[in-house]
């Protein structure tokens, strides 16, 4: 099988903007790893499960107002709660194909003002993802696919913000993959760029981010 034979899974994020087709590509990517025989799966931030997910939550639904580094700190903690559970599934040999990560963090919370130094020192320390795959999509054709709904951040201007910041993180882990291809070949690209990843981090320890 393509299992982990005793090795280490690997940390792989996807991230794009809102309706980049982040989360139909992770839900596909899972499933065909499992159909591989790979020990893999899906996670995704914010956890909305935790009570720190639920204060996020209603923060996003506008049910609740909270002030900017607040929220970022919230965002954030809710990484830092996941970090044991994510640290002890990756070494006992499963993938995780985590929808968002710290790079959301920053790249939104950069986009409304804050400092983006400042936005990255809470990500330091938890685990730094062996490859990060970000769907690119322009704001502008992104909100024609079905528009945007009606959570917090889904509005073009502040889009093309976050785009901005996205594009300031890429670092050698990041692969950049037009969100515009069909969706069958963008799937194909991300299995070939997940199952590669699975087998090269084999020989690398897990690492903290530390930006
Ligand atoms: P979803 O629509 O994917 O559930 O995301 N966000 C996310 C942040 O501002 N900071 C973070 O650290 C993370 C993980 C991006 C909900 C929104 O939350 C934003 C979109």
């Amino acid at each position: 099988t393509g299992g982990s034979k005793g090795g280490r899974g690997a940390l792989v994020v996807l991230e794009g903007l809102d309706r980049s087709g982040k989360t139909s590509q992770c839900a596909r990517l899972l499933s065909f790893l499992k159909g591989k025989g790979y020990n893999a799966e899906g996670w995704r931030f914010p956890d909305r499960a935790t009570s720190v997910g639920q204060m996020i939550s209603s923060y996003l639904a506008n049910d609740s107002q909270l002030d900017d580094r607040t929220i970022h700190l919230l965002f954030s903690a809710n990484r830092w709660e996941k970090r044991a559970l994510m640290e002890s599934k990756l070494l006992s040999g499963t993938t995780l194909i985590v929808d968002r990560y710290s790079y959301s963090g920053v790249a939104f919370s950069a986009a409304k003002g804050l400092d983006i130094e400042w936005c990255k020192a809470p990500e330091n320390g938890l685990i730094a993802p062996d490859l990060v795959i970000y769907l690119d999509v322009q704001p502008e054709k992104a909100a024609e696919r079905g528009g945007y709904g009606g959570e917090r951040y889904e509005k073009i201007e502040f889009q093309k913000k976050v785009a901005e910041h996205y594009h300031s993180l890429r670092d050698s882990t990041w692969k950049v993959v037009d969100g515009f291809l069909p969706m069958e070949t963008v799937e194909e690209k991300l299995r070939d760029l997940a199952t590669s990843c699975i087998q090269d981090c084999q020989g690398n320890p897990l690492t903290n981010l530390a930006w």
